[in-house]
């Protein structure tokens, strides 16, 4: 099956806002397991759909050890959260760089399944953190949003630059431990 390429930072279409999916369909599958293809191929836990160039509210998330618990969420939302804790993040449009934002280690959400049947569930810890994360891209925003001006232009003509050399940027380092 075929890989997605993902954008990276500062691309400005990762600046849009996804729609919300209404037709569930075999696309949606195939689209579904094309992400979480791209996802583990990268070494991710995590990846929105903007992330493909692709504007819907759908984001693949694994935060197991084994890589073998893929979740698809559709649609999803936050609608409770508590419990601020300090993160350190990394995304696969931010390759290479990290940095502590805040989160919440809780939260209750709901999300359609693939078949577009609504559900409602919690997530602590890494997986909850993932989630707020992942819905952020959906909204347009990213991780280096929450840091300084400073450091933000910083890692964009990093990345900028090594784009412009052809280069790929290193990744053996990933942003979380499972
Ligand atoms: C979001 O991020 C996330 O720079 C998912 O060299 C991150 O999958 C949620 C990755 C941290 C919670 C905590 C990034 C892999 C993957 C890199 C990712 C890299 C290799 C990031
Ligand atoms: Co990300």
């Amino acid at each position: 099956m075929a890989l997605l390429e993902i954008l990276h930072y500062p691309d400005p279409r990762l600046r849009q806002i996804a729609d919300k999916i209404t037709v569930f369909n075999d696309d949606l599958r195939k689209l579904g397991d094309q992400m979480l293809e791209t996802m583990y191929q990268s070494k991710g836990i995590g990846l929105a759909a903007i992330q493909v160039n692709i504007k819907k509210r759908l984001i693949v998330i694994d935060v197991s050890e084994t890589r073998d618990k893929p979740l698809i969420l559709i649609n999803p939302d936050i609608i409770k959260k508590i419990d601020k804790v300090q993160s350190e993040e990394g995304c696969l449009s931010v390759p290479g760089f990290y940095e502590q934002v805040e989160r919440y280690n809780y939260i209750k959400y709901e999300a359609s399944d693939i078949d577009g049947q609504l559900y409602t569930n919690e997530a602590e810890g890494l997986l909850a953190i993932c989630i707020q994360h992942e819905i952020d891209h959906l909204n347009g925003k990213l991780f280096v949003d929450y840091i300084s001006e400073l450091k933000r232009e910083r890692i964009a003509k990093k990345i900028e630059k090594l784009k412009s050399q052809g280069k790929t940027v290193k990744r053996d380092k990933v942003p979380y431990s499972i």
